[in-house]
């Protein structure tokens, strides 16, 4: 019997409402809840897809299903029982606090945990162990806007609403790609901009993104120049009477000394600075100023910066100067990425954290949780944030180390350093979900998961507002959820420490919700009013709501009181730092990172659906085609990409969006995905551990890399269409040949079928053993196998063609027939007409080919090729966008692709 669950969709802070179709045992479907106030009804390429990354098949190839352990330190992991898995965890982390002290254990937990989750780990660490040693991935996403906020506003709370987006005229993205981040709140900001065309939005963002592309007004700053643009934007308004004096002297502090630090920010300066036109900054400064709403949306482009924090404030005090806050349509908003990095900072769930927005360091609230939880104490000194714990690891430091929901091995920078810290530690335990990801191979002990749409509790979005999590499932296999795993842990580790006052017997998430909101009683971020069966009836919910309240606040500082002792918003001076590590003579290029449309981070779980292939189908550097010129690199080209840490071998695209000297690489890259001989690091193996002195948070958008063509003579593909309920056995197969090449590469493509490509380069040919030993995992071996080998030169092609069309093809040697075997292979063309041409050593494409290109809409499959065609066929003056929607249907679906059809429009038009 079908029945319907309302839940919220496991990937970004948006935080949209998802209705899944289930019938107890399976998700049937998803679609987005017309009800959810983050969504009413929408869902992006990502959320609409999540049905596809729940099916048991994809459950029986890569979840983590039983609790396993290793016995000896580089042997194999057995399975084992709950009760033995939790006796042995709790046995370690116990020694180890007897033994070494409360600090020799560290936990590293994830913005994407539930509230629930979170705050049990977080007492687990701080009320049972004494340890602050409690840190979470969201140290390399928010922590800065968190001290932004802080030194600021005087707590950490983003104003502003998701309704200001309607409401504000001019709208300033900074260092935030919306369109590929945010998705579901850009179809916002495009609905806001189709109703009143005279909305103003600038983009600050070193590429051209398609969010930039879209702006009024991209000022391409240069990477990590961000607090000279504010600064001198606030110089400028200051300036040209933009300030709005009766706000300032009523309700800041510290005006005259920033009104100073901003002096020296002039004009001419600023735009050196930032690689900017005068006339560009002075027409945002002149935007911002005289806007009657201005409302900032900012995320990753000031947060992952070893100025982070100065980059928030820098924002913040332009919007205390020209009054833009408190009011509707205006505020400095800053995008959550996960989840529920939200919730995480709401329980305090990290090294400098504590409960419910409370000061570490007042000894005062630091009473309060004590109390709250049955202890003495709770540690006074702020524990080890993130890269700082991996460091302590590496020097061993850190005997115990539990990491739940996050994957370090992949996105922490250093990849050096962390994978020193992850051998070095005695112990560690991985509490994931995916048994595929690069830290599951460091777990000492391995405890299964539940995730999305198996666990039950709260999750809060970007605007402050908590939203029910539901379980559609059964918890598969022997996994269990996360607040379950910790709580028993905790329980046999305070039976050890004959700790019996702290209490973790909590018969459901809502107990420990109910636990969490008493700690929220006369904060600023009080939910006293809030329940469970509120949530239930009434829908989700913003923070503050107090007890008595009949609705949770919209949007804060309406009243122009802030909550720093005087009630006074600070004024905080913002010197400008440059980034880490510039470029210079010997590594030219500044590397930029960040995120692709339809993959999220690891790609655990996006990943399990060929379908997340389609937009972008393989791993690549982003460099500027002048660049690429100049170096003599052709599209598709390997290069080596060296920063001071470590070596990468990857494909080289070009992206005019890309200014000379930038290069861009998705953060999503790991070793699970690109790999080659030497230790397996991915995109994070370049990346700087430099950090925010404030915030602690590093900075992964800027490394000083180098770019050198790889000249591997050796090339080598395999693709196939594969059994679909052995596709992701396979890929983990293939993951262990990564080593035995130069550059080697796995992904998946496909939509109705389940394709794998493997992909290899070599400065020699591979031993033919191992060729053969690959072609037969892709089925490519006995008697009906076609092939072509030239043994002189040392190419091979190799294929399996059933009922006319090619199932499965390897090339070896020289690849350069891979494009169009590859289509038809995909498009599932009739070959048989073709005969010799398929394997004759020479073979270009058959006679009217035509690459398709990428796929631009993936709800639709229209790829690059349709769509132009659909464009040159226009009639003059003919609205492009509306011909595409009308013809194709691409971007009719969830909308993702809307800004890219746009600039595709654009694009043809110029021509
Ligand atoms: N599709 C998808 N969506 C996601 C995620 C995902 O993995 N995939 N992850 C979620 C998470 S956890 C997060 S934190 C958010 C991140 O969301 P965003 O921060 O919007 O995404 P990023 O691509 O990391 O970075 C945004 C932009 O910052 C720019 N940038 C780099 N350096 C600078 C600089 O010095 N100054 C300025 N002004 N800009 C700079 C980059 O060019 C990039 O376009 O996305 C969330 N949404
Ligand atoms: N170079 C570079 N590096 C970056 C960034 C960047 O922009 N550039 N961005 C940084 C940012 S902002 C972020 S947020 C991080 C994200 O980095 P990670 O936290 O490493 O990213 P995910 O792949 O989302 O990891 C979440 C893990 O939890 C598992 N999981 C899913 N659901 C559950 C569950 O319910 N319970 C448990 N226990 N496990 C579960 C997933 O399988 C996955 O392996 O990456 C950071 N790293
Ligand atoms: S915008 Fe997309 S990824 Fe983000 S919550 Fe909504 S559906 Fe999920
Ligand atoms: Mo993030």
């Amino acid at each position: 019997m079908a029945s319907e669950v309302r839940t919220t969709c496991c990937y970004c802070g948006v935080g949209c409402g998802v209705i899944v179709s289930t019938d107890g045992q399976q998700v049937l479907g998803v679609r987005g809840d017309p009800d959810h106030p983050a969504n009413f009804g929408r869902l992006c390429s990502k959320g609409s897809n999540l049905h596809q990354t729940a099916r048991p098949l994809v459950q029986q190839q890569v979840r983590a299903l039983a609790p396993a352990l290793r016995v000896l330190r580089q042997g194999v992991r057995a399975p084992v029982s709950w009760e033995y898995a939790v006796e042995v965890a709790a046995g370690r982390i116990a020694n180890a606090v007897q033994a070494y002290g409360p600090d020799s254990v560290a936990f590293y937990i994830s913005g994407q945990l539930l509230t629930e989750d979170y705050y049990v780990f977080n007492k687990f660490a701080k009320g049972l162990l004494g340890t602050n040693n409690i840190d979470s991935n969201s140290r390399l996403c928010m922590s800065s806007a968190v001290a932004g906020y802080k030194q600021t506003l005087g707590a950490d709370a983003p104003p502003a609403c998701y309704e200001d987006i309607a409401l504000a005229d001019v709208v300033f993205i900074a260092g935030a790609n919306m369109a590929y981040a945010h998705p579901v709140l850009y179809r916002r900001l495009e609905a806001a901009r189709a109703a009143r065309p005279e909305m103003k939005i600038i983009v600050a963002d070193p590429r051209r993104t398609d969010t930039a592309a879209e702006a009024t007004l991209h000022l391409p700053i240069l990477p990590g120049t961000d607090v000279a643009l504010f600064n001198g934007m606030l110089h400028l308004c200051l300036w040209e009477g933009f300030a709005d004096q009766a706000f300032i002297a009523a309700h800041t502090e510290g005006f005259d000394a920033i009104r100073d630090a901003v002096r020296d920010f002039t004009p001419a300066h600023v735009a050196a600075i930032c690689g900017i036109p005068e006339a560009d900054l002075l027409q945002a400064a002149r935007w911002f100023g005289s806007a009657r709403a201005a409302l900032s949306l900012y995320c990753q482009g000031l947060n992952q910066s070893s100025s982070g924090t100065a980059k928030n404030a820098a924002l913040i005090n332009l919007h205390l100067a020209t009054g833009q806050i408190g009011k509707p349509g205006a505020g400095p908003f800053s995008l959550t990425g996960q989840p529920n990095a939200m919730g995480g900072r709401e329980v305090g769930g990290m090294a400098n954290l504590l409960s419910a927005h409370r000061d570490l360091a007042d000894p005062q609230q630091r009473a309060e949780v004590a109390a709250l939880w049955g202890v003495d104490a709770v540690p006074a000194e702020r524990g080890l944030t993130a890269v700082e714990m991996f460091e302590a690891a590496a020097e061993g430091r850190i005997k115990v180390l539990w990491i739940a929901c996050t994957n370090p091995a992949q996105s922490m920078p250093d990849q050096k350093l962390v994978r020193a810290a992850l051998e070095k530690v005695d112990f560690v335990i991985v509490q994931e979900a995916f048994a595929s990801t690069a830290t599951v191979a460091y777990a000492d002990l391995l405890l299964p998961a539940t995730t999305w749409a198996e666990k039950e509790g709260t999750v809060t979005n970007s605007e402050r507002r908590i939203t029910r999590v539901r379980a559609a499932l059964p918890k598969p296999g022997q996994a269990r959820h996360d607040w379950e795993i910790a709580a028993q842990v905790a329980r046999a580790v305070a039976a050890k420490l004959e700790k019996p006052g702290i209490r973790f017997d909590y018969p459901d998430p809502e107990s420990v919700w109910n636990e969490h909101r008493a700690s929220t009683r006369g904060r600023d971020l009080d939910i006293t009013g809030l329940s469970y069966a509120l949530l239930e009836q009434q829908g989700a919910q913003q923070w503050p709501y107090p007890e008595g309240a009949q609705a949770g606040r919209q949007r804060l500082y309406e009243d122009g009181v802030f909550p720093t002792p005087s009630g006074r918003a600070r004024f905080v001076p913002t010197p400008y730092v440059p980034v880490a590590e510039p470029a210079d003579a010997r590594y030219p290029f500044q590397l930029n990172t960040g995120r692709l449309r339809d993959q999220w981070h690891g790609m655990s779980r996006t990943a399990t659906s060929p379908q997340a292939f389609a937009h972008v189908a393989e791993p690549s550097l982003q460099m500027a085609p002048d660049d690429m010129a100049r170096r003599g690199l052709a599209e598709g080209d390997l290069v080596h990409v060296t920063s001071r840490r470590a070596t990468l071998i990857l494909p080289v695209r070009a992206d005019p969006g890309q200014r000379r000297g930038q290069v861009f690489m998705p953060m999503h890259w790991g070793p699970e995905y690109v790999s080659g001989r030497g230790p397996a690091l991915g995109v994070n193996g370049l990346t700087v551990p430099a950090i925010d002195p404030k915030s602690f948070q590093p900075e992964l958008k800027n490394a000083a890399v180098k770019v050198l063509k790889a000249e591997l003579p050796w090339r080598f593909a395999v693709f196939a269409w594969v059994d679909e309920a052995q596709a992701l056995r396979l890929q983990a197969r293939l993951r262990s040949y990564y080593g035995r090449f130069a550059f080697a590469a796995c992904t998946l493509f496909g939509r109705e079928r389940c394709g794998v490509l493997f992909r290899a380069a070599d400065d020699y040919a591979a031993a033919p053993a191992l060729v053969s030993e690959i072609e037969a995992l892709f089925g490519i071996e006995g008697a009906l196998v076609l092939r072509y080998e030239d043994t002189r030169r040392g190419n091979a092609r190799r294929m399996l063609v059933r009922d006319g069309q090619l199932q499965a093809v390897a090339l070896a040697g020289d690849t350069a027939a891979e494009q169009w075997l590859r289509q038809l292979l995909e498009t599932g063309a009739d070959v048989r007409s073709l005969g010799r041409l398929l394997l004759s050593p020479s073979a270009t494409a058959p006679q009217g080919f035509k690459a398709r290109g990428k796929v631009v809409c993936s709800c639709l499959g229209v790829a690059e090729a349709e769509i132009a065609a659909c464009l040159a066929a226009a009639a003059p003056g003919e609205d492009g966008l509306a011909r595409l929607q009308g013809e194709l249907k691409c971007g009719t679906s969830c909308g993702s692709c809307v800004p890219e059809l746009k600039r595709m429009v654009a694009a043809a038009a110029q021509v």
